[in-house]
């Protein structure tokens, strides 16, 4: 008797047979979201507890945004920067004060945007800090992401990343992540241009550094003229529990980057900040993208910005982030090693237990109704829409300290 399969086998199959195998995704198939919600081809409902990577800060479809989309790709979608458009203007003004800079240019992916700040500091090197023409070095930290293409590769320290895809772009100075005695030594360099930090890194586990180290970092860096750049793709738009995760110490970025959840996990869209005397390095001509501050990014990326305010989403962080970790402490389980986090940005690391680890734990809470993925191996980060309640974090706590046991006793 040929076995039936599922809805969920077949379309894993098209994927196995039709796509790049670059993502060893858990086995749920999706096709439905709503809120901190999302629904698998089988009917089955989960609390999406990874939002894309913090793109869904905002929640699944979230309807503001969606008939905002739909009201703009009715009209006009894509213009390219050969001309004007009436949506850019009104979303650089809202976006640059709204965070508080001269001037924004807009991108697409963060790997784009991280990209772009690593141009405009280069051109800054030679154009104003006088460094000689293709000398300039940025200056990076191990464990950084910052997207996948090859000269942000070029500055990882994880071989998953970057082994294979020789040669690497030249020019960074890679040194520890919290540590700034390596970053006082390496800004002696006169050649020095540039400090692109995540202050908090996502990828590496949700490595939060000490108090203060950015504030220190960002003051080491104004003394020796070099610019202090904030990767806060990941970090940025509420999801610690402040606008920016630089808030939390004041700090102001020389260039600060965006993405995922600018646009709420609706379309790709991407931005760089900068006062004018470092953005205007940048002449016409000299950088941009087909998609670049297209219409459609214009009005989406104004409309879950304006959510954030509207439904408090950084207080909402920060307020439910400190009952996350503190609910996830009282779990008794040997395998929960370590709980930690900023907002609703966290994450837990298992230590493995007759023969399981992390992988199956998240295969064991997607069975209970929660999705989250493993990074690293034996950690597991948790990041829900910033839209979830008090009441939902419990439950959440519950289906994670559920499957922990189960797995215990397996
Ligand atoms: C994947 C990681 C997270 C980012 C920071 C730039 C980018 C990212 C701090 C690039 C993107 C995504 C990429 C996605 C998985 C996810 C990820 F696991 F890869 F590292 F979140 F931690 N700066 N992170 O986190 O933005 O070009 O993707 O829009 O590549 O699998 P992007």
């Amino acid at each position: 008797m040929v076995e039936e399969t599922t809805k969920t086998q077949e379309l894993i199959a098209l994927e196995d047979k039709h796509g790049a195998h670059n993502y060893h995704p858990l086995p749920v198939v999706l096709s439905k979201g709503e809120g901190v919600y999302l629904w698998d081809v089988e009917g089955e409902k989960y609390f999406d507890f990874l939002s894309a990577y913090s793109a869904v800060n905002q929640g699944h479809c979230h309807p503001k945004i969606i008939n905002t989309m739909m009201e703009q790709a009715k009209t006009l979608t894509l213009t390219s920067r050969a001309f004007y458009n009436d949506a850019l203007g009104p979303y650089e003004k809202y976006i640059t004060e709204y965070f508080g800079y001269d001037k924004v240019l807009p991108m697409n992916s963060g790997a784009e945007a991280d990209e772009t700040a690593l141009k405009i500091c280069r051109r800054w090197a030679y154009d104003k800090k006088g460094i000689a023409e293709d000398k300039a070095k940025i200056i990076v930290c191990d464990g950084n992401f910052h997207g996948r293409t090859i000269t942000i590769v070029s500055m990882s320290t994880d071989p998953d990343s970057y082994k294979g895809f020789g040669p690497h772009t030249p020019g960074f100075i890679k040194i520890p992540y919290n540590d700034l005695d390596a970053l006082a030594r390496e800004l002696e360099d006169p050649n020095v241009a540039g400090f692109l930090v995540e202050p908090i890194q996502g990828e590496a586990g949700v490595f939060v550094p000490d108090e203060g180290y950015i504030t220190k970092a960002y003051e080491m860096c104004k003394a020796k003229n070099v610019l202090f750049i904030a990767d806060e793709v990941q970090t940025g738009i509420a999801r610690t529990g402040k606008l920016l995760a630089c808030d939390y110490e004041n700090v102001r970025p020389d260039i600060l980057i965006l993405g995922k959840a600018l646009s709420g996990g609706a379309f790709p869209v991407s931005a760089v900040l900068a006062d004018d005397d470092i953005m205007l390095v940048i002449k016409p001509g000299e950088h941009g993208s087909t998609y670049g501050g297209n219409p459609i990014a214009c009005k989406v990326a104004i409309a879950a910005l304006e959510i954030v305010k509207e439904e408090n989403l950084a207080e909402r962080a920060e307020k439910l982030g400190e009952i996350f970790r503190e609910e996830l402490r009282k779990i008794d389980s040997e395998m929960i090693t370590l709980v930690r986090g900023k907002g609703l940005l966290n994450a837990i690391i298992i230590k493995p237990k007759n023969g399981k680890e992390a992988w199956d734990v998240c295969v064991k809470m997607k069975e209970n109704g929660l999705l989250a993925k493993p990074t690293h191996g034996d950690i597991i980060r948790f990041a829900p829409p910033l839209v979830i309640t008090e009441e939902q974090i419990h439950e959440a706590v519950a289906i994670i300290a559920k499957s922990i046991k189960e797995i215990e006793n397996e």
